[in-house]
């Protein structure tokens, strides 16, 4: 039934469901439109960083038996039978609208060289009715081909996560938005090749809206752990303690507190999803959650602002050391990192900003120190933003003796309060009055 498959976009979504499907027999093509991520695949090494447990293997592998292959040339979906398109859909937040450029210019580029029967199917996470009022009229339109009878369409949204990406594929379940029976029946044949999960047929817009709703659905659940922190700063309680007994009641979820909502999904889908409805229904619950979660970094930049100023000090000039660079505890992943709005609220108020990450390499010509204790000497204050296993090991006495003045900011419950004000430090936590 399917033999050739091309994926279109070989990054955290292509390249792992591509390196599966290869692995299972098929003859794979990955297409990227940047000739080293192509040239790094047909190495086979992997096009993107962080630590991502057996991909690495996986893409040697498949691409030393010559399943997969990668290219620039779109002209290999001309022999697919299915065609599976990953590309990024960022949100302009200025604009209100998703940045479609690279969808389109995809899409384009697969209608010119696709052939009758093909299986086309849109795992980007998409805002709802984009599959009926964007996708398949420029396929329709540039193949002179109809949708549902001459070629089939559907929508798969992914469902990864940096650090588990074949994981999730594999084990997690994923709904098929097909454009009518036949589409979601192949769907189902298709991914029941590398899906363990369970495979659910729907149509498109449902599918549209389930993506986006489930990100949603996870960032108002983490803006009502971040206000029910903010009151828990005001009654001088600590929200880890009332969070873990709310959790005793039956039906209770109260997520983690923090620093800030970052990473590739959450900050982007809410808005994705509101946008299909964008002119008939305004929204007010996850827009107002995104915008609490928002304010999380600048809030906890300024609890060092009032530390300081309790103390007598102002940060203007004083030198910070930011703990955690990535969005994520124990990854390399700074996609709308919450880190990036503490600095530049610590910058904005005259702070000289040092940046310790673990894992991150480089960030848009940042500084990022490898040495902990290093970054700590001498500095007036540390602010922890991400949770990386290795704050939670660090030498207390040592950095206390190398500080100049013992201020820690905790943005992610590292820390005993109790225990830091034994020590002598000056500590203040998101939610801990
Ligand atoms: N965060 C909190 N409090 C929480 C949970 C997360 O502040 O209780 C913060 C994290 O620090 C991070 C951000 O939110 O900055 C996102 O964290 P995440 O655990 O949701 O990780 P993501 O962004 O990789 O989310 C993805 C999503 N998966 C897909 O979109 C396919 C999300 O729906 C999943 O729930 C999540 O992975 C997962 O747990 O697998």
């Amino acid at each position: 039934m399917f033999k050739n498959i091309v994926i279109v976009g070989t990054g955290y979504v292509g390249i792992p469901v591509a390196a599966m499907f290869a692995d299972k027999g098929f003859n794979v093509v990955g297409i990227n439109r940047t000739k080293e991520k192509v040239d790094l695949i047909n190495k086979g090494l992997c096009p993107i960083e962080g630590d991502e447990p057996n991909l690495p293997e996986l893409i040697d592998k498949v691409v030393k038996n010559k399943k997969l292959v990668a290219t620039t040339d779109y002209s290999v979906c001309k022999t697919a039978d299915a065609i599976l398109i990953c590309v990024e859909t960022p949100f302009d937040s200025d604009k209100w609208e998703p940045k479609y450029d690279s969808l389109k210019s995809a899409l384009k580029s697969v209608a010119e060289n696709m052939s009758k029967n093909s299986l086309v199917i849109v795992e980007s996470t998409i805002a709802p009715t984009t599959m009926e009022t964007l996708v398949k009229p420029i396929l329709e339109n540039t193949s002179k081909m109809e949708a549902g009878k001459d070629f089939l369409l559907g929508n798969c949204p992914e469902r990864v996560m940096p650090g588990k990406l074949l994981y999730n594929i594999e084990n997690l379940s994923r709904v098929c938005g097909g454009i009518n029976e036949e589409t979601r029946e192949r769907m189902l044949q298709l991914y029941s090749h590398i899906v363990k999960g369970e495979l659910y047929p729907t149509d498109c817009i449902t599918a549209e809206v389930v993506k986006t709703a489930e990100n949603a659905y996870r960032d108002v659940e983490i803006a009502f752990a971040n206000e029910v922190a903010l009151i828990c700063e005001k009654l001088g309680i600590n929200v880890y303690e009332v969070r873990e007994l709310v959790n005793k009641a039956p039906y209770r979820n109260m997520h983690l507190p923090g620093a800030g909502v970052g990473g590739h999904c959450l900050p982007k889908d809410s808005l994705l999803l509101s946008y299909g409805v964008k002119g008939i229904l305004t929204p007010e619950l996850m827009i107002l959650a995104r915008n609490l979660n928002k304010k999380m970094p600048s809030h906890t930049a300024g609890l060092l602002i009032d530390v300081m100023k309790e103390k007598g000090m102002d940060v203007k000039g004083k030198k910070i050391a930011v703990c955690g660079f990535a969005y994520l505890e124990n990854s390399d992943d700074t996609r709308n990192t919450p880190s990036l709005g503490v600095i530049n609220s610590l910058k904005e108020k005259g702070a000289i900003v040092e940046i310790h990450d673990p894992f991150v390499k480089s960030y848009e010509g940042l500084e990022i120190k490898k040495d902990f204790y290093s970054c700590v000497k001498d500095s007036d204050a540390l602010v922890f933003v991400t949770a990386h296993s290795e704050y939670k090991n660090i030498d207390l006495n040592k950095i206390k003796g190398t500080m100049k003045t013992p201020i820690i900011i905790d943005g992610r419950n590292i820390f005993d309060k109790e225990e830091m004000i034994k020590r002598g430090f000056h500590y203040r936590g998101v939610g801990k009055g």
